[in-house]
């Protein structure tokens, strides 16, 4: 093959399927052995829009194969995960143990690239360790760091239309990654060295995490002054220069709320304001699931029995059907944990089923509630009567 992936979850399958939907023959790596043996069956095992079409395109026309060993390529793309070990601190040994795999595969003029979100130093950590257990090809190689920028939901599309930034350890690594990716993607591909990429990416997150901390910062402000926040942001946002995001029941998802704790883990004294953002959204959700226990105290005082709640929405964002790092779902068990004989409808109409919540349909939900809490935007949502006799609680904006 010309090009092994070695990673093929929500990045590096896409990312094989395009590749392999160009004509390149693609050895797609995985440890796990269910992935490899979906994939080779033309199927897919995570949920992305027209992931599903390229994937078995790709295998029929046998242009991407699967397997939990690498074999030899010319180009080598780590698209691992990078998660945290204990407290907050980043985890790179999937990126360690990815290299190590190809490590005795390596000859001279190869390129190797990581994707991964990765902590400043990665690349060249990398580098040195390829280079200590192969001496002979020190600097026959060309190596560098890409990260990706991809919106889930918006994959395929992005993969091939965003610009990419692109980080060599040297000048030609550099140039030579530029060669790879300008095969398959359109979008502008910014050439910079590897710790400035690496940076790149982590900074991209943080920034979108403290302008969504911003915004919660107002709302939190917004509820004791008595005014709507959505109309604030939006009054505010009339301003030629000023462009403020969104608040919500907190920041979720598996980057934007993970990246971060990478600056902050290896430069805890300077990143002031990206550690506090982070602070605030998990407070933001902490506070929602408070406000929900007050309205309910409140009912009771007032009704002299317990009320019936709705809980609208589940998923990290509007409209996907993701729940990893959701703060709906953390806030939807916060609720049922102080849970004392009031009824319950959970709602997540992007889902059929939960293994732990029970879920009802959204109207049903609404129509038997006294007390609606939307903790997410879902378009079905906003179909429901804005005016009625119920208690709201809208921390997504469904009815900004
Ligand atoms: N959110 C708000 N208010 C807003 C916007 C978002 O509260 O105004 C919340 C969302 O509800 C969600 C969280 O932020 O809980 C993150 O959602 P998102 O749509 O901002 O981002 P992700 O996590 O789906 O994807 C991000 C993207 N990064 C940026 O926009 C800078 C994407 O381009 C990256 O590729 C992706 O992270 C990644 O893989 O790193």
């Amino acid at each position: 093959p010309e090009v092994v992936m070695i990673g093929l979850g929500y990045i590096g399958l896409p990312t094989a399927a395009l590749i392999a939907s160009n004509g390149v023959n693609v050895h797609g790596v995985d440890i796990n052995p269910k992935v490899v043996e979906t994939i080779n069956r033309g199927e897919i095992h995570i949920v992305e829009p027209e992931l599903d079409d390229a994937v078995a395109k790709a295998v029929n026309r046998g242009f991407l194969k699967a397997d939990v060993k690498a074999v030899k390529a010319n180009n080598y793309l780590i698209v691992v995960p990078t998660p945290f070990k204990g407290k907050n601190e980043p985890d790179i040994s999937f990126v360690e143990a990815a290299t190590k795999g190809i490590l005795p595969l390596l000859k001279e003029g190869d390129l190797y690239i990581i994707e991964s979100t990765s902590p400043v130093g990665t690349t060249e950590k990398m580098m040195d360790l390829i280079y200590s257990e192969r001496p002979e090809l020190k600097d026959k190689l060309y190596i560098a760091y890409c990260p990706e920028r991809v919106l889930p939901g918006n994959v395929m599309y992005e993969l091939v239309h965003n610009d990419r930034v692109i980080g060599g350890v040297n000048s030609e690594s550099t140039e030579k990654a530029i060669a790879f990716y300008s095969s398959y993607v359109k979008g502008e591909l910014h050439p910079t060295n590897a710790r400035t990429a690496e940076m790149c990416k982590l900074v991209e997150n943080s920034s979108r995490d403290v302008q969504i901390a911003f915004a919660n910062e107002l709302s939190l402000i917004c509820a004791k002054a008595d005014i709507n926040v959505w109309d604030l942001i939006n009054l505010a946002n009339k301003h030629p220069r000023v462009n403020i995001l969104q608040p919500g029941c907190g920041v979720g998802g598996h980057c934007i709320a993970v990246d971060p704790y990478f600056i902050v883990a290896d430069f805890p004294m300077e990143s002031q304001i990206i550690g506090k953002a982070r602070e605030i959204n998990n407070y933001k959700s902490f506070w929602c699931a408070e406000q929900v226990k007050n309205a309910k105290l409140q009912f009771q005082l007032d009704h002299g029995r317990k009320p019936k709640i709705a809980i609208m929405g589940l998923a990290f964002k509007p409209n996907i059907d993701d729940l990893r790092e959701s703060p709906a779902k953390y806030i939807a068990q916060k609720v049922l944990q102080d849970a004392n004989d009031e009824e319950f409808y959970i709602v997540e109409p992007n889902i059929e089923e939960h293994k732990v919540f029970k879920l009802t349909q959204y109207e049903d939900a609404f129509a038997k509630a006294e007390i609606v809490v939307y903790l997410v935007a879902h378009d079905e949502f906003k179909t429901l009567p804005k005016k009625s006799d119920k208690i709201i609680l809208d921390f997504a904006g469904v009815n900004k």
